[in-house]
């Protein structure tokens, strides 16, 4: 094989000069010799969302009102995924949002939040409440800037009066660490001097940062092997962002909280506005990977890197809740359309987001096979513990809702949803859907989900022989298949079948 080629080239290449594009439900994995199994400690599902953005596990959760908030992107960062924050909210309700996630888990905090002696403790409980911190220890800063205090859990317990101020009540001894400290050494110091909490200083006396426990015995411990942090230790996670008239705002409030990843999220990708869009945060924000999408045609992928994107999003159509291939009769099947995207920019650098359309966890192997580097899912973490909304007992059944971002009802309610279709008009009959409103069973908690979707990708990478990404991507090569293959490949003939925790008989 030439350097270069992949398998699937070939495979590809027939189907293109048969005029046909396929996708999850017409194709299979052809196995291959292996020796690797799902439960081998080699076995390495790591990849990239973007080019810094790193993944253990190759799972973002869709930028959606009933899928992404800070909670479920706080539990996926902890499988070693990825959430991106959905974008219809204020940009200060957004940043607030990638805030909790990003204050939700820190080995070393920078910037810690300070309070001012002359706080007084109701004030600060209803700061935690506002912005939604776990955490009970606060340094205290002066007017001129100065640490004089420190506030624990303790001081919080003991005192019952809210309008104490925080200068009565704040310890003023502080034991603080060397600048140069290693979190090994956090740790030791934390163990001898029995504090939760241990700032650092710099030479000139300036607050550096501050040490946390739980979070540096979590990382000393290594209880937190499976989570997805940034260089600072914190949770990684990213947000959606419009071409509309407020990205320079959101901007500047999601690089405040220290996003990792922005994603422009629209339904057409290869537009002026996204490729201005993508040319704006790069020059002015460079320290924020961008993602941009969403395409499906080769020379659009080859658009967005020449405009200097640091990851591409494919899919238009494929979504669980989306109507546009048959309102607007545009899209390519999403299989296809993810190998010739990724074909089109092999070799630069930029990673492949595979969004939409999964709707078993066998579906995550093919997604990866055909070229991508993670997949982003709707359906699939919709309807679970972690995502936004309330569980609904109706008929029998226990649901949450899932809904299009370009539905009429997240139109309404949003001016991004609008601008994500290009629609201006907020008269209700003007407005033309893309997608559509729905339930889905409650599915409990996403830990058991993403443990079952990866078990599937694990399986699928055993079967080929592929122990990591990048050799699914070298070995992997297709079987298309009829329809009678694909009624072979589901369970058939039988009566009263058991569901299984990953099959229902009726998709995920
Ligand atoms: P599923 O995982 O549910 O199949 O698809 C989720 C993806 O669908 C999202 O990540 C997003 O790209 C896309 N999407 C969300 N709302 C949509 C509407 Cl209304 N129309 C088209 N695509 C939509």
């Amino acid at each position: 094989m030439k350097k270069g080629t992949r398998k699937i080239d070939s495979f590809f290449k027939k189907m293109d000069r048969q005029g046909e594009a396929v996708s999850y439900n017409d194709i299979r994995l052809k196995t291959g010799y292996s020796e690797i199994t799902p439960s081998s400690p080699d076995m390495d599902t790591s990849s990239l969302f973007s080019r810094r953005v790193k993944l253990k596990i190759p799972i973002v959760s869709s930028p959606m009102d009933t899928v992404t908030e800070a909670k479920m992107a706080i539990a996926i960062a902890k499988l070693g995924g990825l959430g991106i924050i959905h974008k219809a909210l204020s940009p200060k309700e957004q940043a607030a949002m990638v805030g909790r996630v990003k204050h939700h888990l820190n080995a070393f905090v920078s910037d810690p939040i300070c309070v001012s002696p002359d706080n007084t403790i109701g004030e600060i409980l209803q700061m935690k409440k506002d912005k939604g911190y776990k955490f009970y220890s606060f340094l205290v800063r002066d007017s001129s800037g100065l640490i004089v205090g420190l506030v624990t859990h303790n001081d919080f317990d003991f005192c019952r009066d809210k309008d104490t101020r925080i200068s009565k009540i704040m310890s003023t001894e502080i034991i603080c660490a060397k600048p140069d400290i290693t979190i090994q050494g956090a740790y030791r110091q934390m163990m001898e001097t029995k504090k939760k909490i241990l700032p650092v200083f710099n030479h000139d006396g300036s607050l550096r940062g501050i040490y946390t426990w739980a979070d540096v015995s979590r990382i000393v411990l290594k209880s937190s092997e499976t989570f997805n942090v940034d260089g600072r230790g914190s949770l990684v996670v990213g947000a959606a962002i419009g071409v509309g008239a407020d990205l320079e705002e959101r901007m500047n409030f999601l690089n405040r909280e220290k996003v990792n990843v922005v994603v422009i999220d629209t339904a057409h990708g290869d537009s002026k506005k996204v490729i201005d869009a993508v040319k704006f945060c790069k020059k002015y924000y460079s320290q924020i990977d961008v993602v941009a999408g969403n395409i499906s045609e080769p020379s659009s992928a080859k658009h967005l890197v020449r405009a200097g994107v640091d990851g591409i999003r494919v899919g238009q159509g494929p979504g669980s809740i989306c109507t546009t291939r048959v309102i607007a009769g545009i899209g390519c099947p999403q299989v296809t359309a993810i190998y010739n995207c990724a074909k089109a920019v092999r070799g630069s650098g930029v990673p492949i987001c595979g969004d939409g359309g999964i709707e078993y966890s066998g579906d995550i192997p093919i997604a990866l096979a055909a070229g991508a580097h993670n997949v982003m899912m709707g359906k699939a973490l919709a309807g679970t513990t972690e995502s936004p909304g309330d569980i609904i007992h109706k008929g029998g059944r226990t649901v949450k809702s899932y809904r299009g971002m370009g539905s009429l009802g997240a139109m309404i309610e949003h001016k991004t949803s609008r601008e994500r279709y290009g629609q201006t008009d907020l008269t209700p009959d003007k407005l033309v859907p893309e997608g559509v409103e729905a339930e889905i069973d409650y599915k409990g908690d996403l830990n058991i989900i993403v443990s079952l979707l990866i078990g599937g990708l694990k399986a699928g990478m055993g079967y080929v022989g592929a122990k990591n990404i990048a050799a699914l991507h070298r070995k992997a090569d297709f079987h298309k298949i009829s329809g009678t293959g694909l009624r072979e490949s589901h369970p058939h003939g039988l009566l009263n079948m058991k569901d299984a925790p990953n099959y229902r008989g009726e998709k995920l």
